[in-house]
């Protein structure tokens, strides 16, 4: 086994919605409270990171992380419109502060997810001038906390945000249109371009840029033409667009991977999406474990885009740590064989670092390498995984665990 190269990132990525806990602003918050959406329940205190990051970002350096991925909550920084908060950036350096002196290097995710709630009353993405409103955001972010933000992710998965918002109504804003859907999807990659020019306006240089896109392995779910028709479109509303649309000069400087399962596209199903064939191994979230999709979509995204590529997100929900175990093993594999193969790979952010809230699933689904024990004042229990991680990270080699 081939060992990976010096300087390889090593870390894990959370968001600030799913983890800082008292979010209560934002169009998640209040999509959580109303009833009749799809949540399960709301985020309330989160894990309570909010308060406990210096704590946090030493635990995950002690083991073996050299980078962390989180996102920064934007109706905290601009709770009503162009009026920005001084405390929140101020919460925010002493957070950056705190992750650098920890040693680790910071990707900062400028938008995961969660709108402010004064934009999504005004129609949230398909708002007028809310792509001028994310860049305004972004540049004032970036012009206070430029100096410690060396990667810098303008919007994470924005073909979820418009799959599960527009079409399948399971997010925020609860939408299921197929003009929106595409719609906003494409108002989405202009934001990212937009916002990849403030970024780099104001960073003066200190900070890379890139897009975090989500892209599953998408297969026919039977050979025939209506589901031949299906997966081509599926493939490019969910995938190529975005590949595609990072050509040209404000692509950005980089790529973030985010890869969980392959997906069969069924056009006799109204969710579009079939179950796995039974043969196959599901998570707590029902999706398909393949480790060598990670493979694939690495090749695909290197075939699309000049861009360096750093996995961004990749991870399992299982109650069975033992499962964790074998995922990370087999999806570094197959991270290992992109870098033989020649794919330009920089990095792995596993998600997530701690069990959090996962969106409308709420807290049920486990996603950490680290527990949270809720009842024991959210005291933080590293799991072996997260041990099995730190091994791997330390050696650069998948051979030097048991
Ligand atoms: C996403 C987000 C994360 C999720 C993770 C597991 O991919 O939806 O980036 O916030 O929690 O992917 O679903």
């Amino acid at each position: 086994m081939q060992r990976f190269p010096d300087g390889f990132l090593w870390g894990a990525a959370t968001s600030a919605h799913q983890v800082e806990g008292g979010n209560t602003n934002n169009d998640w918050w209040d999509f959580e409270q109303a009833p009749g959406t799809t949540a399960a329940e709301s985020s309330g205190d989160g894990i309570d990171h909010l308060h406990r990051y210096a704590e946090d970002f030493e635990l995950l350096a002690a083991l073996g992380h050299n980078t962390h991925r989180l996102s920064l909550e934007w109706s905290r920084i601009e709770p009503a419109p162009g009026r920005y908060s001084a405390a929140a950036i101020a919460h925010y350096r002493r957070v950056l502060t705190a992750l650098a002196a920890a040693g680790l290097t910071a990707f900062v995710t400028l938008h995961h997810f969660t709108l402010p709630r004064w934009l999504a009353a005004a129609g949230g993405w398909l708002a007028p001038g809310a792509a001028d409103r994310f860049e305004r955001y972004c540049r004032h972010v970036t012009a206070e906390l430029g100096e410690l933000m060396p990667f810098v992710c303008t919007i994470n998965e924005p073909q979820m945000i418009a799959l599960h918002g527009y079409l399948e109504g399971y997010h925020p804003p609860g939408i299921s249109n197929p003009v929106l859907w595409q719609r906003v999807g494409r108002v989405l990659l202009g934001a990212h371009h937009t916002a990849v020019r403030a970024v780099r306006e104001a960073g003066g240089g200190r900070c890379r840029t890139g897009l975090a896109v989500q892209l599953p392995l998408l297969a026919p779910a039977r050979d025939d033409d209506a589901s031949r028709a299906l997966h081509r479109l599926l493939q490019h509303e969910i995938v190529d667009l975005y590949l595609d649309g990072l050509a040209g000069p404000d692509g950005g400087d980089w790529l973030g991977v985010q890869y969980y399962r392959k997906q069969w596209v069924d056009p006799a199903l109204p969710g579009r999406f079939g179950e796995p064939p039974p043969d196959v191994q599901r998570t707590q979230m029902g999706w398909a474990v393949h480790p060598d999709g990670l493979r694939q979509i690495l090749h695909h995204a290197a075939a699309r885009t000049d861009l360096p590529l750093y996995v961004t997100e990749n991870g399992i929900a299982t109650e069975d740590d033992t499962e964790r175990v074998r995922y990370l093993r087999t999806h570094l594999a197959a991270v290992a064989r992109a870098l033989a193969e020649g794919v330009d790979v920089r990095g792995y952010l596993h998600w997530s670092a701690f069990d959090n809230f996962e969106w409308a699933e709420g807290y049920r689904p486990k996603f950490g390498l680290i527990a949270i024990d809720h009842a024991r004042d959210f005291a933080r229990v590293p799991k072996p995984s997260a041990h099995t991680f730190a091994r791997i990270a330390a050696t650069g080699r998948l051979d030097a665990t048991p």
